[in-house]
């Protein structure tokens, strides 16, 4: 995805403001979108395995820690039985993106459900099955609400958008 990020914008030794976490390191093909993106657009990301099954304490340790550590959203994707979003949230109240990987059997709709019905006052933004890429431009889209240069980038890149239909539009008329 060519995105302009903004020119001269250094990260690499930037404390990570967007972290991507995953139930199982299976889950990295699909979550690997939303990393992308966010380096893309210039943001300072740490991505780990945070299982809400096999290592509970260390993910509860990891949301509750999170906004002390200075992350502004949390893009958290699991498969199957997918509690970690839901479980992270439990325990921070930084915005969580909950992505739903899509397994072989049931085709990610088990993993959908399990995220998507979160009870009241424990929200996660819950995008489509296999929507890493959507969760990480939302998760832009939320540091862009008090940075300038991200809005002017995401801004950038709807244009690019459109100039992506003009292309193919032109496309099928030859
Ligand atoms: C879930 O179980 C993970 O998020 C992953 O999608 C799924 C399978 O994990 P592995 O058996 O591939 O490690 O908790």
């Amino acid at each position: 995805m060519p995105v302009p990020s903004e020119p001269g914008r250094d990260v690499s030794d930037a404390r990570p403001l967007v972290g991507v976490v995953m139930g199982s390191d299976s889950d990295f093909t699909v979550m690997s979108d939303a990393v992308q993106v966010l380096r893309d657009f210039g943001v300072p990301v740490e991505v780990q395995v945070v299982s809400a099954h096999r290592t509970p304490e260390r993910m509860i340790a990891y949301g509750r820690t999170a906004r002390e550590r200075g992350l502004k959203a949390i893009v958290a994707g699991a498969g199957g039985a997918a509690h970690l979003p839901g479980m992270i949230a439990a325990v921070t109240t930084v915005p969580v993106i909950g992505v739903p990987v899509p397994l072989a059997k049931l085709d990610g709709l088990d993993s959908l459900l399990s995220i998507v019905q979160m009870p009241g006052g424990i929200p996660v933004a819950t995008v489509s099955i296999g929507g890493a890429k959507n969760a990480g431009l939302l998760a832009v889209s939320i540091l862009s609400t008090s940075d300038d240069g991200l809005a002017a980038a995401l801004d950038r890149y709807r244009d690019s958008l459109v100039e992506l239909v003009d292309q193919k539009n032109e496309d099928l008329q030859t």
